[in-house]
């Protein structure tokens, strides 16, 4: 039998959307140069104007998965990775919004078959995501591995003879075949 096992090399043909919330774009911001910089360590060019990687900003992190649900059906990407930032402290509706953006990641994921990164930094104060961008680690970072060793995990399971990766969803597995020409 085989062990699956996502690796960190052969990247140069890896394609990513990253899809970043604006709001508390303080700490996305910095959510976003820790996830280009391990990218590009690991042979991936982060440059917008580059093939590997496409970006998208949406207003915050409740739009971050509805966005990231229609990168992922394109099936033009070998991950997703979302980025916001959802501070308590700052919303009295932290729970909704944390909440639902996980939600829809989660179902991105499990809807599309395509690795859908939960970058979403959910903390109780300002000092706590500063911590997480930057200031002790770079949560940035983390995602971006995430996203390196899924893409490589899935390329593996997917290229095993007779194996084929569908989405779990009927209704959306048809919609995917569509957005791919093959219906
Ligand atoms: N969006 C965030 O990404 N983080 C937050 O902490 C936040 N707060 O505090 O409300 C937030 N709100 C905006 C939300 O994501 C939507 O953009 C907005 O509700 C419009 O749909």
């Amino acid at each position: 039998m085989t062990v699956f096992e996502g690796n960190f090399t052969q990247t140069e043909s890896f394609k990513f959307a990253i899809v970043i919330g604006r709001f508390n774009d303080l700490i996305t911001t910095k959510l976003l140069e820790g996830c280009q910089d391990c990218l590009k360590r690991h042979g991936v060019d982060p440059n917008p104007h580059g093939n590997q990687v496409d970006y998208v900003w949406v207003p915050g992190s409740f739009e971050v998965s509805m966005v990231a649900h229609q990168m992922a059906l394109s099936h033009r990407y070998d991950a997703v990775i979302c980025l916001g930032a959802v501070i308590r402290g700052q919303t009295p509706h932290f729970d909704y919004v944390a909440g639902e953006v996980a939600k829809g990641i989660a179902a991105a994921s499990f809807q599309t078959g395509v690795p859908v990164i939960f970058g979403i930094v959910t903390v109780d104060t300002m000092q706590q995501a500063l911590e997480r961008a930057g200031i002790k680690s770079n949560k940035g970072w983390d995602y971006a591995m995430g996203a390196l060793e899924m893409a490589s995990l899935m390329r593996q399971i997917k290229g095993q003879p007779g194996v084929q990766v569908f989405p779990v969803t009927p209704n959306l597995a048809i919609a995917s075949e569509i957005s791919q020409n093959l219906l």
